[in-house]
């Protein structure tokens, strides 16, 4: 991998770890700036899922929370908060990029009030979707969330869409830069497609429909179910549901209610996910709302076509009629049809293939997308006066 003729800078990288696109991205981007040969140091409760353990230029830090018999809830934004401070004092950091505000952002707020002005890092929030459209309109995190945005020193969001809610719901006077997230598309590719690793799940003759998530509510996997269940009626085919969460068990007694289970498989979370993405016909996202969709768009770089909800930051990447069809929130019927006319259709379906692997090759290509977070940074630390493309302020 090329390393940047930019200035090489500390960099400190706050997420969610477990399984979840936030984590994700913020993994992803770290891992490409230690290529870079900037240091990154990755700060969280546990090593990021897609973080590997030894990996050059970055260094893991461990959060851990102390718990006592007082606290209902162990306090780990402090703890999170006092780790942060801990390394900048040691080795100070030029940048420390939160993602997911909450409660990231307030960490980091409270890291620079806890050191001196020479050691504080300049704070970056890079916001990804339910930390502004759901939780952080929660009336319990709302006021904190508006605050921890208005003292990072850089707002980031993943889409124009959620940009875009961001300065209505929060109506934060500062400018929010658009960068999408993107896709490697030499590890998420159709040449991973084999017949046997296909045939773990689908026999000949059958189409493989999938869906990849975190089995949250806003996901609305029961959605998949229900859209499976009706093309089924009259396609053969299995479905594969990698991941898992709340609504797992909902999701599993919806099929078995159905009775299509033994036409769907539950994967649980996979650490292979392009293996599995690659093998795919078709993948659904009938989510009620996502900033972005990057579980869409890996599919779309395997030249996967995608049948998902047209919601929030969503078309934005699926280019409907071209990569795949959006369909209105809940509208399980109009689902069905629009992947069974796709699975329906041979010519169809290998174009939409194409034109998706092609759209996320292009638009969603990590090395430009990389490069406006280093503009982003250096412009944060005053060492550029404006940023690079694609983003934009919004
Ligand atoms: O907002 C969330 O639900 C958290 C986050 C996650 O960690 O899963 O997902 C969001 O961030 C992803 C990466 O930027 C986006 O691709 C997802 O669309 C977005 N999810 C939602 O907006 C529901």
């Amino acid at each position: 991998m090329e390393e940047s003729s930019r200035r090489k800078l500390n960099l400190g990288i706050v997420c969610h770890p477990a399984y979840g696109g936030s984590g994700v991205v913020a993994s992803e981007l770290g891992l490409e700036l230690a290529a870079r040969g900037h240091h990154v140091h990755f700060f969280s409760h546990s090593l990021p899922f897609r973080v590997p353990d030894a990996h050059p230029n970055t260094f893991f830090h461990e959060v851990e929370v102390t718990s006592y018999p007082l606290f209902k809830y162990p306090p780990y934004t402090l703890a999170l908060a006092t780790k942060l401070a801990e390394v900048c004092r040691k080795q100070p950091l030029d940048v420390l990029h939160v993602h997911y505000a909450i409660p990231h952002a307030v960490a980091a707020w409270l890291c620079t009030q806890m050191l001196p002005p020479e050691q504080r890092p300049a704070t970056i929030t890079t916001l990804h979707g339910t930390d502004i459209t759901l939780v952080g309109l929660d009336n319990s995190f709302f006021e904190i969330t508006r605050f921890s945005l208005d003292r990072s020193d850089g707002i980031t969001a993943v889409s124009d869409q959620l940009a875009g809610e961001t300065l209505r719901c929060f109506s934060t006077g500062r400018p929010v830069k658009i960068i999408p997230n993107f896709v490697d598309s030499d590890k998420f590719t159709p040449e991973l497609r084999s017949q046997s690793r296909r045939s773990a799940f689908a026999r000949q003759g059958e189409f493989l429909l999938g869906h990849l998530s975190n089995f949250r509510p806003v996901k609305r996997v029961l959605d998949v179910i229900r859209t499976f269940h009706i093309l089924h009626r009259d396609l053969p085919a299995r479905l594969v549901m990698i991941g898992e969460g709340v609504d797992l068990e909902p999701a599993r007694n919806l099929a078995a209610e159905l009775g299509i289970l033994e036409h769907v498989t539950f994967l649980g979370p996979v650490d292979r996910v392009p293996e599995v993405l690659s093998q795919l016909d078709l993948f659904l996202l009938p989510s009620e709302y996502e900033s972005f969709g990057l579980a869409a768009l890996e599919a779309m770089a395997c030249g996967v076509p995608v049948v998902a909800s047209s919601t929030g930051g969503l078309p934005e990447v699926v280019e409907d009629g071209k990569c795949g069809y959006l369909c209105e929130v809940g509208d399980v019927r109009t689902m069905a049809e629009r992947a069974a006319e796709l699975l329906g259709d041979k010519q169809k379906i290998t174009r939409f293939s194409a034109a998706a692997r092609e759209r996320a090759r292009n638009e969603f290509e990590p090395s430009r997308i990389v490069d406006t977070y280093e503009d982003f940074y250096l412009q944060i630390i005053g060492e550029t006066s404006e940023s690079g493309s694609p983003g934009s302020d919004d």
